[in-house]
Formats: C-alpha cells, structure tokens, sequence
C-alpha cells in the first residue's frame, strides 16, 4: 500500500500514544484471549522500544510474547469510504485483533503493516484495537536468529550474547513507528512507481506506473509541478494498472548540491468525475556504475557518510524526530553525502529528509550474518519477500541510490559457503532485486570472516567490504593493517574489476580515554585509524566511497567484548562529538 496520506478524498489518523500493555513470557495469551482482555495491564508509549522503557518491570532484554491494547476513534464521515490500519513497524512478528476479532498477522519487522478492517469497525464509535507482538528471531526469519543451546551445541560458547542474537544491536521488541488509521475511496490508487533517467544536464524522463484497485475509472490525468511550471497530462485508462513514460525539458535534476523535487499529483477519473487523488514528491535522476565509477547524473560522486543505527537512550529503536534532525544536521556538519541503513530499513521519513536534503541513501535489508548452515527455503522465501515489500515500500524516492540484499554473509566462516550454497542464494537474491528494480545497482557489504572470494562479489555491481584491520585483526598497529588493506583492495579490485566501496571502518572509542601512543579505545587512536584508512581509500582509483563505522554508539546484546554500547561511534550515544569528529569533518571538508 501506498504511504497514507490526506487530502480531497484520503484521510489520515495517527492513533499513537499511550496504550495499555502487557508482557506474555508463558505465552498463555492467545488461549486465555487476551484479544478481549488482558489483566494486569501497564502503560507503554508507542512508538516506543519496550525494552528501555520499562526496564523497571524487568523488560530490558525481554524476548518472547507481549501484547498491546488501545482504543481509537472511526468518525462517522469515514462511511463509503475503505479504512485500514497502518503500524509503521512492529519487531518482529505480529498478529492483529479488532473489536476482538482477528484480521491478520505479519512476519517481518523494519517495514510497515497494512491490513484493510473496513468490515471490522464501526463508525461514530470507540473501536478497540489488540496486537500480540513476538520478537524472537530463528533460522527461517530475517534477519535469523540463534539461541542460547545453539551456542553451545555450535561450540561457540565464547561467542555467545545475551540476548543471544546473530547481530550487534539490541533486538528491541516493540511499536517502532507510529499507527495510522487512514482511508481510500472505494476505488483508489493502489501503488505508483516512478523511475526516472537523465537525457542531458537539463532534460529528464520518467517512466510512470500506477495500478489501481476495483475501477471503472477510464482516466488518469498528471500534474507534474516544479521548476516555475505545471504540465498537466492526461491519459485515457483501461483495466487497472497503466504504465508510461515521457520526457520533462527545462528539467532541474536532483542531485547532492541541488536536491531539487517536483510535485507530482495523480487524478482517477471516471467521465471527468475525480474518484481519487494521491500526490508525492520526485527528484529526477539516474544512477549508473560506469568502469570504476559511480554516477550520479553521469557525474562521478564520492560517498562520505556513515553506518547508522535507529537506537537512542530511552525509546530504543522507535521514531524520534528531533532526533532525525540532529542527526542529518551533524551529517551536514561533518560534510557527509551519504548513509547505509545498515542493518534494516529505517523509517521513511529518514528517507524523505534525506530527499529534501540531497544525501544519497543505500538502502539495506536486514538480511545480515545469514548462517549458511542454517538457511533454508523458508528463509529464502522471507528474505525475497522482505526485498518485495522494502522496494515496494522505498523504490519512489530519489536518494535511495543503491540496493543491499543483506550484509556480511558467512560470518561463521563456514567452509560449505563457497562450495555453491551461497552462490546459488545470492545469485538468485540478486536476480530477484535487479527485477524488481533494473535502475539501482545491488551490492552485499562482505566480511573480513568471509573473505576476498566471497560469492556476493560476483553477483553485486558494486563490491562493498567491512573491515577492521588495527581492531579485532592487527590490534594498535595501524601500518601493518593498512597494509594488510591495501593488499586485500588491490586483489579484490583486479580480480573482479567492479567499483570498491568501504561500507565500514571503525574503532571502538571511550570518550575521555586519551594517549601519545597507538592504545585502542582512546580518542586519539579512532582518530589516527580513521585518517589512514581514509588516506588510503581516497589514494585509489577504483574505491567510490568511505562509510565509517558507526555515526554513534548504540546498544548492542551483551558480550564481554562490548561495554554495554558498540563505541565505535564519532558521536556517542546522545550525539556529542568524539575527537574523530573533528578530524573527519576536515577530511570530508576538503
Ligand atoms: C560489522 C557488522 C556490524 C558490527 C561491526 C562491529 O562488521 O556489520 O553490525 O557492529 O562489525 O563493530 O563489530
């Protein structure tokens, strides 16, 4: 579905707050139907992580059922229209009850939930809305999971988190993003997806397809505004998806420097009667791997930028405005172009700034550390399904420039990975991003663990690494793990002949801890290994960008190797700048 939105036949209701709420650690809910009542009930803000919240009730590292309550309000002028329900995220599986009866359920967190409950509510009343929310992770799932006894029989005890996880941030549980309740017409527009390719530095094409839901509309009538003008097009419809493309002269291009967007409002007609409207914004622009090189417009463009988390003190992983704000402000400030979602997708409007604001997004499905012992074709199958619904979600927005399916494969190092499995898995999740959308490159960052011949190469257009020579290879000795880099760069380079792209670098840093010498942990050190690695990246011809890791200090599962937080952050946890902000802000400044 289309993101809601209001206007002359759409509306729009955010019913985010306080509600009741109330943990499941037995899993008695669903047979006691708690779908009608549940007892015991406390307050939670959504959207909001439980785990920080309420921590008092013993909630920090809860995994397993906890089931949430509220009642909303459907008006009476929603009648002849279709009402549905949008959770903006809910980690990870959910399953939804209204006025007690159940309308559907969702694997899959990171991504928005929409279910139709037309038939389920009543107008000019209080309505009464119960979710049941699961956040624990298995083999089949993305991103997988792992449990305690899975450490122990894998002998790997050492490794072992609690909660144990098959990744390096907090498995929050919870509503992370607000809950709508919207309408449509009875016939609507259902989806509309824009791609847009550059003729020339001032003529721009986009090609156009909308479907639609149920019509006997025989219309569609565009009104693209921007650049001091509004072209109005209209096209005659039939059946219910119409595709086509045209091209825009005196065309302002959307780029870093420019972010320049139009305004693009579609009409449904049916005889000159507008049965519904929906209006977003684009940015005309192409995206190309030329050679070596990364184009954005058929200009070569560096990535400077970070790996960012959706964490903070308090709501966990939810939306938090004020901070985007700071967020994208500080990424201004240190003269960053760029972001990876890394390890999920965030919240749109994190991609709507970032439109408005020129920086260039790449954008990631939280396929990460998938355990080729354990996948399985149900996890092929969630994995595709996830890539769907993200570019379903994503594919209109200019800043998203690149695809990445998932994020260091085989951290396990397992020897039967290069025997074929993840060939054939990435071959085919390649295949099946590229289409879904032909017109952005894919890329799979790659592990130290995983090596220089990991599969996703062949299968990505760009060659994405994460590494971490001067810090869990080659600790406190800076040359010998730049040099180590540069060798494993060139090799890669030769031997696969596509763009590099340092998608993380980084060095855990204890504010306030400070040496003359190479000592890891003190400022000086983040500061030192930040500057090489970029000296280093920036000196070849074939790199096409540097993504530090991480822009700030987040919460991770517990581990002796981690004091509480991952302290590879410039900033810390609540944005106050590390020495090597300073020192990034200058070589990015150049
Ligand atoms: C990685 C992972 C990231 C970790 C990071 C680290 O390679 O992609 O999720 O947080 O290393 O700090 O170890």
């Amino acid at each position: 579905m289309l993101t809601p939105q209001q206007n002359n036949f759409r509306d729009k209701n955010d019913i985010s707050g306080i509600w009741k709420f109330a943990a499941d650690p037995q899993k008695t809910g669903e047979k006691e139907n708690w779908n009608v009542k549940f007892n015991n009930a406390i307050k939670i803000a959504v959207p909001g992580s439980w785990n920080e919240q309420l921590e008092a009730e013993g909630l920090m590292h809860y995994v397993g059922n906890a089931w949430y309550a509220t009642d909303f309000f459907i008006p009476k002028y929603f009648d002849n229209k279709r009402i549905w329900i949008r959770i903006g995220s809910a980690d990870y599986y959910s399953k939804l009850w209204i006025n007690e009866k159940f309308v559907g359920d969702n694997l899959g967190g990171f991504l928005p939930i929409d279910f139709e409950i037309t038939s389920f509510v009543k107008t000019g009343e209080n309505n009464k809305l119960t979710l049941l929310i699961n956040n624990e992770l298995n083999s089949d799932t993305i991103p997988q999971g792992i449990s305690s006894d899975e450490y122990g029989e894998e002998n790997r005890r050492r490794e072992e988190t609690f909660p144990a996880a098959r990744f390096d941030f907090s498995p929050y549980g919870g509503i992370h993003r607000p809950v709508y309740i919207y309408t449509t017409p009875i016939q609507f527009i259902k989806d509309v997806s824009v791609s847009t390719y550059v003729m020339s530095s001032v003529k721009g094409k986009i090609k156009l397809k909308i479907d639609i839901e149920n019509s006997s509309a025989n219309q569609i009538r565009l009104y693209i505004t921007g650049n001091g003008a509004t072209i109005i097009k209209d096209f005659s419809l039939e059946g219910s998806s119409f595709e086509n493309e045209f091209e825009l002269n005196e065309c302002r291009l959307w780029s870093c420097d420019d972010p320049y967007l139009y305004k693009l409002k579609i009409e449904l007609l049916e005889d000159e009667n507008c049965l519904d409207e929906y209006s977003l914004k684009i940015g005309i622009r192409e995206v190309k791997i030329d050679g070596f090189n990364l184009l954005l417009n058929n200009e070569p463009v560096f990535l400077k930028g970070f790996g960012k988390h959706e964490d903070f003190p308090v709501i966990g992983k939810a939306l938090n405005l004020p901070l985007l704000i700071k967020d994208f402000s500080l990424m201004k400030w240190i003269n960053a172009n760029s972001f990876r979602t890394s390890h999920y997708p965030y919240a749109e409007e994190w991609l709507d700034f970032a439109d408005e604001n020129g920086f260039l997004v790449v954008n990631e499905v939280p396929a990460v550390s998938l355990d080729f012992r354990k996948t399985n074709e149900k996890t092929l199958k969630n994995h595709k399904d996830f890539i769907k619904k993200l570019i379903g979600r994503d594919k209109n927005h200019p800043s998203v420039i690149m695809w990445a399916p998932g994020n260091e494969p085989n951290l396990v190092g397992e020897e039967s990975y290069y025997n074929g499995s993840g060939d054939k898995y990435w071959k085919e999740i390649c295949e099946y991003t590229k289409q879904l959308d032909p017109s952005r490159p894919v890329t799979i960052p790659n592990c130290q663990r995983a090596g220089k011949d990991d599969p996703v190469f062949i299968h990505s257009d760009v060659v994405s690494l994460n590494r971490y020579y001067g810090w869990y290879e080659n600790p406190g000795l800076l040359d010998t793990a730049i040099k180590r880099f540069e060798e494993e760069m060139d090799y890669i380079a030769d031997k696969y002949k596509k763009p590099i792209f340092i998608t993380e670098f980084g060095a855990d840093t204890m504010p306030g801890f400070h040496s003359i010498s190479d000592q890891m942990f003190t400022e000086e050190y983040q500061s030192e290994f930040l500057k090489k690695y970029c000296e280093l990246i920036e000196s070849k011809d074939y790199t096409i960008g540097e993504h530090v890791w991480n822009f700030a200090d987040f919460k991770t599962p517990q581990h002796f190797r981690r004091v509480v937080l991952n302290l590879k952050g410039i900033f810390n946890r609540t944005r106050d700048p590390k020495l090597a902000a300073f020192t990034l802000k200058k070589i990015w400044g150049k």
